[in-house]
């Protein structure tokens, strides 16, 4: 299987460095020819729970260097998801599955709107991992990946990527509910990601604290009253207790949000508590602190090149 990760942040280095140890052919398409090359020569860097080593990478910044793929996987972030799609159709033919890895809700819809449906799988990764520099990653937690299709059907397609990210050492499994499980997912990053980026905390950190623990709570139920409305069935029994048990299990972990303010980078908020807001109005359902977390942050992101006065 020639299998094709999109974009080398963090996730993006990790699945490409773990999916090297199969024997799939596997490569990294990033938009940056420099970077490409860096990685190229480097490898990538693992650190962490996983051990410290290294895994040689093909990597280019030019589609036509790979050919057509067998699997596209989508890990950039879901403001770019578009461009990207966009630029790696050459790599899609009608045997090529794509399948998005990415935080938020919309990006099976974007994906669908460049190729068909019928190619689309969707997918969720509890990956703790952090970008420490140019193809270097700190794997800080353990996490399910869980894939599955908007259609409900489980295809071989399917089940090779489910063998080959066990295989590799990545915890796979399939779901029948995409739309649950991207909801239930949402549900997590609504939770941790802006409130762990606004206080610039650990995910750990953030259960140590009443405040942070009250505030978490009340985002999750805003979201999970919006999931209820909409008659998504969430994947877990007590969404409250799975976020801060995400917490635990990504202690040491710097969420993705928090990586992207760090280096002063537009944040994926609006395809989390963005996405609680906009469809909480459509249900008339209030959700006052996602919209605080909301425009907290895109303040914050407003605000990257102002200094104090
Ligand atoms: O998905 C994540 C993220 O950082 O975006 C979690 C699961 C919260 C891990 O940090």
């Amino acid at each position: 299987m020639k299998v094709v990760v999109i974009g080398p942040g963090a996730i993006g280095c990790l699945l490409a460095a773990f999916l090297s140890k199969s024997k799939e052919e596997i490569w990294l398409l990033d938009k940056n020819k420099e970077r490409a090359q860096i990685i190229g020569r480097q490898g990538i860097r693992v650190e962490g729970v996983a051990g410290n080593w290294q895994a040689d990478i093909r990597i280019t910044a030019d589609v036509n260097d790979i050919g057509k793929a067998d699997l596209v996987i989508v890990t950039v972030k879901s403001y770019d998801t578009k461009e990207a799609v966009i630029k790696a159709k050459a790599l899609i033919d009608e045997n090529t599955s794509v399948l998005t890895l990415q935080n938020g809700i919309g990006n099976v819809e974007i994906i669908s709107e460049i190729i068909s449906v019928e190619k689309v799988i969707g997918g969720v990764t509890n990956l703790g991992v952090t970008l420490t520099d140019t193809g270097r990653v700190r794997f800080a937690g353990r996490g399910e990946t869980v894939i599955g299709r908007l259609d409900s059907r489980i295809t071989v397609e399917m089940r090779k990527i489910r063998e080959i990210f066990n295989k590799s050492g990545l915890q796979t499994r399939i779901s029948r509910d995409i739309k649950g499980l991207l909801w239930s997912k949402l549900l997590i990053n609504a939770g941790i990601n802006a409130l762990a980026s606004l206080l610039r905390l650990n995910n750990g950190r953030l259960i140590e604290f009443e405040g942070t623990r009250k505030l978490m709570r009340e985002a999750v139920t805003e979201g999970i009253r919006v999931a209820k409305r909409k008659r998504i069935k969430l994947v877990f029994d007590d969404p409250l207790a799975k976020v801060e048990a995400v917490c635990e299990a990504t202690a040491a972990n710097v969420c993705s949000m928090l990586q992207d303010v760090r280096k002063n980078k537009r944040t994926e908020i609006e395809f989390i508590n963005g996405v609680i807001v906009r469809q909480g109005q459509e249900l008339g359902i209030s959700t006052p602190v996602n919209s605080v977390l909301l425009n907290l942050i895109k303040t914050i992101e407003a605000s990257y090149s102002l200094s104090v006065k």
